[in-house]
């Protein structure tokens, strides 16, 4: 192939990005909860170890990016669009202002937004650190984003806590510290309950998001486990209006498997929100779209979360690689995360409806006819052939992936 001359290489881009079909309607991706976060398309690739590779961007541009492309809903860290020194003045009014007119200038709607704990100088320490000024900054700076959220209407609030933990063992007293998070956490939801009935709203949910390294080297809340365990200690003092925003990738970044941890969260009636991206186990946060490593356990995940009825948002949190141009990122980076999510999402309708999967899970749970249920001999025998069938699900389940089920033939 000759090469390609630099201004034919959007041309290109955008031409293989449409041959490859599958692409969804703006109309169509409207009719699902999925979030944008501010954050993912303007990011600029500049992860540890690498310089920046994309221009910033607006908020203004992003807002209109997803107009176009049908993502309903923005959200954002407070930092992401108001300048840390220009929070609590007059400026962050201005500025808010102006977001809510390129949101609702673009029919979008704002979903959540989410306190910045980990980027300024000011956490070196982490949100809950020994110093009381750090802590009543702290405070302030959760109440200041809940009260930003209502004045977008947003209906969520986030809570990384990536820098509450430690570098050296020893310097910090774990159970003071988390102490000291539950404050703020408890502040951010007293104000809530105060902002929220001056606007006259419900107050907002508030999601715990936990991370199990990164970036501090040991973290105090380190999986969405530990925020329930964390949630019903008695140290949040309102625990009814605090849930979960489990991310994907974090579950498996410590070996976890993501469905399991949903299971767990929707038992507790905490998944509130989930962000959605894709990975490696025990590796770092690459935040890579969803579907693009592990479709297969995706597609399960989405099977759980039909059967259970999640209403909450699907939050598209991934970094566009830094080999992605600025043009591709809202041409395919975005638009092909979204479709990816949708297509897993109908197939998750498939595997819920599929009869071979429906009869084979009854018949899992009908179980044998024992004839000696006092015998665990017997048990065994009545059971033993049934069990097959947990293999047959998952080859099925692959099939459903793969389209065979559909009459997709591969010949050799
Ligand atoms: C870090 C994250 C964060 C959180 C965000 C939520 C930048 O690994 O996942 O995204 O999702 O801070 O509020
Ligand atoms: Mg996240
Ligand atoms: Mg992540």
């Amino acid at each position: 192939m000759n090469p390609i001359a630099p201004d034919k290489q959007i041309a290109l881009v955008d031409r293989l990005t449409e041959a490859c079909g599958g692409g969804y309607s703006p109309d169509v991706r409207r009719r699902y909860f999925i979030t944008g976060p501010q954050w993912a398309p303007a990011y600029q690739g500049q992860a540890v170890f690498h310089a920046p590779v994309r221009p910033p961007v607006t908020f203004e541009t992003v807002i209109e990016e997803y107009a176009k492309m049908g993502v309903n809903y923005w959200c954002t860290h407070d930092t992401d669009v108001i300048p840390t020194q220009d929070l609590f003045t007059p400026r962050q009014d201005e500025i808010v202002a102006r977001i809510k007119a390129s949101l609702s200038k673009n029919g979008l709607k704002c979903s959540m937004v989410t306190t910045e704990t980990f980027h300024h100088a000011v956490w070196a320490a982490g949100p809950a650190a020994e110093s009381p000024d750090v802590r009543a900054y702290t405070q302030r700076r959760l109440e200041n984003t809940v009260g930003i959220g209502h004045e977008l209407g947003a209906q969520y609030c986030v809570y990384w806590p990536g820098s509450l933990g430690y570098y050296t063992q020893g310097a910090i007293d774990e159970t003071q510290t988390l102490r000291w998070y539950a404050d703020g956490i408890n502040a951010a939801c007293e104000a809530d309950i105060h902002i929220a009935k001056q606007y006259k709203r419900p107050p907002l949910k508030h999601c715990l998001e936990a991370k199990p390294f990164e970036p501090q080297a040991e973290i105090l809340l380190p999986t969405s486990d530990a925020m329930l365990a964390f949630i019903f200690s008695g140290l949040v003092r309102y625990p009814e209006m605090v849930g979960l925003n489990p991310e994907y990738l974090h579950e498996l970044m410590w070996g976890g498997a993501p469905r399991a941890s949903l299971a767990r969260a929707l038992l507790c009636g905490k998944l509130f929100h989930f962000d959605i991206n894709d990975g490696y186990r025990l590796k770092h946060d690459v935040d890579i779209a969803v579907g693009l490593v592990n479709p297969l356990d995706w597609l399960n995940v989405l099977v759980l979360l039909r059967a259970h009825n999640y209403e909450g948002p699907f939050n598209l949190d991934y970094k566009p690689p830094r080999t992605t141009s600025a043009h591709a990122v809202f041409s395919m980076s975005l638009p092909t995360s979204i479709d990816r999510f949708i297509t897993l999402w109908e197939m998750a309708g498939e595997v819920s409806s599929d009869p071979i999967i429906r009869e084979a899970t009854d018949a899992l749970k009908a179980g044998g006819a024992v004839s000696d249920p006092k015998d665990v001999g017997s048990i065994v025998e009545a059971n033993k052939e049934l069990l097959s069938l947990h293999e047959l699900i998952g080859h099925r389940i692959f099939q459903i992936l793969i389209g065979a089920h559909r009459g997709r033939t591969y010949s050799l």
